[in-house]
């Protein structure tokens, strides 16, 4: 089916918005709009800001339906919509069942937010039963999050990339809008909460409050300020508690450690942008940090993702892992007690990755940690091993335990609309 169509005024001019992974997935972005032919009494202009509204002939005349929230069922309107205008700034999807279902083969017809309402078109089929207005593209066929599944892995179990301290590996991952989600490892999210577009820069790996359960810290992009959530040990956390009060903007590459002090207690690594040097900054009894103190004089900017995988080399002590952006090289620095060694090369074209993820040891208990990583639009199958290519795929990097990571592959999931992972 073609969905080349004009927007209207702007005869013979196509305009494309459709999502580059409609073609991954079941759904399909709808950019059309009505013929060329001006109506007698073109309504979309009718249509407020904020409104989702229908109507039932091609030209967008007569009466016209106007929802702001998700309609299971249409009542006169079912298998009548023609036309549609999303002036919301949520994703209409429209699907040819009642109660968000699809039959017959038909997919998911998605409209775009465009509350400017420079654009109006159908939903691909005049079959449609009921329409969802969700915050994220990927919600109309699927939860807000993606799928993270790894094995029930009786040494998993612990403080280090594992929020709720069962047997599997997790995750936290941020959405466009700005919702926390934790991933248990079974497939299923759980909404931590809302809000976090206001921080810039997420990490967790560790305990700083020295309660055996893995935290948060976050920074405040307004004020610079770095903020510490407690886990709770069932992934979700306490009341954030201040410990850094401003500056923290002169920061980069905030990293959440683990211990490279050798007192059993999480250390935050950071990378000054002015400077480049590196800096630790040691975890204390209160769950502050401590006076940091000069690991790398320099050079540091160099490194656009520090990642902290745990210890990967199978001496007990952390280690870190960072990728050099003008080579595409990937380096890991053992951890010394309160020094890193000098860097290792374990990888090239690390460039087609975008975020890098620390999962602990998630699969094959084995004891020894993974490491994961995005592809961004760079990735071609060479990279993933598999016919994911392009931006969103997640590949896995067993770990070997002595430093090196086995052939990465992809995982089956796919990871777009998320502006953080860790
Ligand atoms: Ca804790
Ligand atoms: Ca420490
Ligand atoms: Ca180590
Ligand atoms: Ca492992």
């Amino acid at each position: 089916m073609s969905l080349l169509s004009r927007l209207p005024g702007s005869p013979g001019k196509p305009k494309f918005t459709a999502l580059a992974l409609a073609a991954l997935t079941a759904l399909t972005t709808f950019t059309t709009v009505g013929p060329a032919a001006s109506p007698a009494h073109a309504e979309p202009e009718d249509c407020p800001r904020g409104y989702l509204c229908a109507w039932k002939t091609d030209h967008a005349t007569g009466a016209m339906l106007k929802i702001s929230a998700s309609k299971p069922t249409l009542g006169a309107w079912d298998n009548a919509i023609r036309a549609v205008s999303n002036r919301s700034n949520l994703y209409a999807c429209g699907y040819n069942e009642p109660y968000y279902g699809t039959s017959g083969g038909w997919g998911v017809g998605v409209r775009n937010p465009n509350p400017g309402g420079t654009e109006w078109g159908n939903f691909g089929a005049p079959s449609i039963s009921s329409i969802k207005l969700v915050p994220t593209y990927r919600e109309c066929d699927g939860p807000a999050y993606p799928e993270w599944s790894v094995r029930w892995d009786s040494l998993s179990r612990g403080s280090f990339a594992n929020l709720d301290g069962n047997y599997r590996s997790d995750l936290l991952t941020r959405d466009k809008v700005g919702r926390l989600w934790f991933l248990p490892g079974n497939g299923t999210g759980k909404l931590v909460g809302p809000g976090w577009n206001a921080m810039n820069a997420l990490t967790r790996h560790g305990d700083f409050t020295n309660d055996a359960r893995e935290d948060v810290i976050a920074r405040e992009a307004s004020t610079g300020k770095l903020w510490l959530y407690p886990g709770t040990g069932t992934g979700t956390f306490g009341a954030r508690k201040l410990i850094g009060a401003g500056g923290w903007n002169a920061m980069t590459r905030i990293t959440a450690f683990g211990d490279l002090t050798g007192d059993k207690r999480s250390d935050l690594l950071a990378v000054e942008k002015a400077t480049g040097k590196l800096w630790l900054y040691p975890g204390t009894t209160s769950g502050t940090l401590g006076a940091r103190k000069l690991l790398g004089a320099g050079g540091w900017n160099s490194m656009d993702a520090l990642t902290a995988p745990g210890d990967v080399t199978g001496d007990g002590k952390a280690d870190l892992i960072a990728r050099e952006p003008s080579t595409g090289k990937l380096w890991r620095y053992n951890g010394k007690t309160g020094a890193l060694a000098s860097r290792v090369l374990i990888g090239g074209g690390w460039n087609a990755l975008g975020t890098l993820i620390s999962a602990g040891d998630s699969e094959y208990n084995d004891g020894r940690n993974d490491f994961y990583a995005i592809t961004n639009s760079r990735a071609t199958e060479s990279t993933t091993g598999s016919s994911c290519t392009g931006a969103d795929c997640l590949l896995f990097y067993p770990g070997n335990g002595n430093g090196t990571f086995q052939q990465g592959g992809w995982d089956g999931s796919l990871w777009y609309d998320m502006t953080a992972v860790f």
